[in-house]
């Protein structure tokens, strides 16, 4: 275990609440990191990833691509969920099997236990790229978590609180990092600083985001 054992508050230390709703999960998702990334690898063949803009239509840093039921889409018309990736005009592929499975049972560890995910949004941030502190309130049920993944090159996750000035703490994330924001963080105010050049040895020049949501 790398970090935050001062904030560790689970004697087997794989499970460490860092705040009201906060359950990190550490290297996580690398017990089966080759299947995860063979999918992600195919999802990316089928769905490119694709610019993201903003309400006000700046194109944001990161890439974006999506699997399941329902994708993360940006036009002239805001953000919204659709079943369409628009730059296809074809359903979102499926979502595989390790990744449902992952998401599962991580928010199980954190103690949601029936959580089913029907959205999984995959951001791409190569060196420089960065996100703006933001709340995710798009989904209809507050009540089911957000899980993240994070992959490649490491990051600093930003998070704060219900409110935007409220003083923010830094989470060091790497390879195979798994979070659970849920209960009062569903909603906190999150971003990503930006990302230092590097080279994974699976990933190379960037890092991936998984965030897997109930949407709909
Ligand atoms: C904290 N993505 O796509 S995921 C996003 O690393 C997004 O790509 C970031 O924020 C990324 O919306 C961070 C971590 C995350 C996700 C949801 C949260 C943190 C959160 C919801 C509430 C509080
Ligand atoms: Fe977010």
């Amino acid at each position: 275990m790398r970090n935050l054992d001062l904030f560790n508050s689970n004697p087997c230390n794989a499970i460490q609440t860092i705040g009201d709703g906060v359950v990190f999960l550490s290297e996580f998702a690398l017990s089966n990191e080759q299947d995860l990334l063979t999918s992600l690898h195919q999802l990316v063949a089928l769905s490119p990833f694709t610019k993201m803009y903003t309400p006000s239509g700046l194109a944001m840093s990161v890439t974006t691509t999506s699997c399941g039921l329902a994708g993360w889409v940006s036009d002239a018309y805001g953000y919204r969920y659709s079943k369409k990736n628009p730059s296809t005009n074809l359903p979102w592929p499926q979502m595989p099997e390790s990744f449902l499975q992952l998401a599962q049972q991580a928010a199980d560890t954190a103690g949601y236990k029936n959580f089913v995910p029907d959205s999984c949004l995959i951001n791409r941030y190569q060196a420089g790229a960065k996100m703006s502190l933001h709340q995710d309130k798009n989904e209809k049920d507050f009540s089911q978590p957000i899980v993240s993944v994070s992959l490649g090159l490491p990051a600093t996750f930003l998070f704060g609180g219900l409110a935007r000035e409220d003083k923010t703490i830094r989470l060091p994330l790497e390879h195979g990092d798994v979070v659970v924001w849920g209960g009062p963080a569903r909603l906190f105010f999150h971003g990503v600083l930006p990302i230092k050049a590097g080279k994974h040895p699976g990933l190379g020049e960037q890092r991936i985001n998984l965030t897997f949501r109930k949407a709909l």
